[in-house]
């Protein structure tokens, strides 16, 4: 019983070290899906995934059953493929320029989704400028 509640102490502590390190939390997540979703239909289509930023190639990767739609899972899917394939470098954040590549052009987003000004966003930070480049 001693070494369960040991593994779940540790569990938890990993996850909330995750979480501080620019991961978006839950609700992120969903308040950026209800964003996107503008129909409020539950999923997010093609024309609402470009609105939201999502590029081509990540809504086809996220969405391998080709139904045309993301859920949440698949919308999740889509920002961190993007993310991730805009990062070659692999550090946990992007830059100026990595970001330009994830859809981010604007200064102004990237400045207003950065409140720590330390030139990149972490997956946390992106996530609230895609949320704030959607209209
Ligand atoms: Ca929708
Ligand atoms: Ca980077
Ligand atoms: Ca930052």
């Amino acid at each position: 019983m001693k070494a369960l509640i040991t593994a779940v102490a540790t569990a938890w502590i990993s996850f909330a070290a995750l979480a501080a390190g620019g991961q978006p939390s839950e609700a992120e997540i969903a308040a950026a899906f209800k964003k996107a979703d503008r129909d409020n239909g539950g999923t997010v289509r093609w024309a609402e995934a470009a609105n939201f930023g999502i590029l081509k190639e990540a809504f086809e990767h996220a969405n391998p059953d080709k139904d045309g739609t993301l859920d949440i899972k698949e919308f999740q899917a889509a920002i961190t493929y993007q993310f991730d394939k805009a990062n070659p470098d692999n550090d946990g954040t992007l830059d100026r320029k990595e970001a330009a590549k994830a859809g981010i052009k604007s200064k102004t987003i990237f400045n207003e989704a950065n409140p720590d000004n330390d030139g990149t966003l972490d997956r946390s930070e992106y996530l609230r400028a895609l949320t704030l480049q959607a209209r």
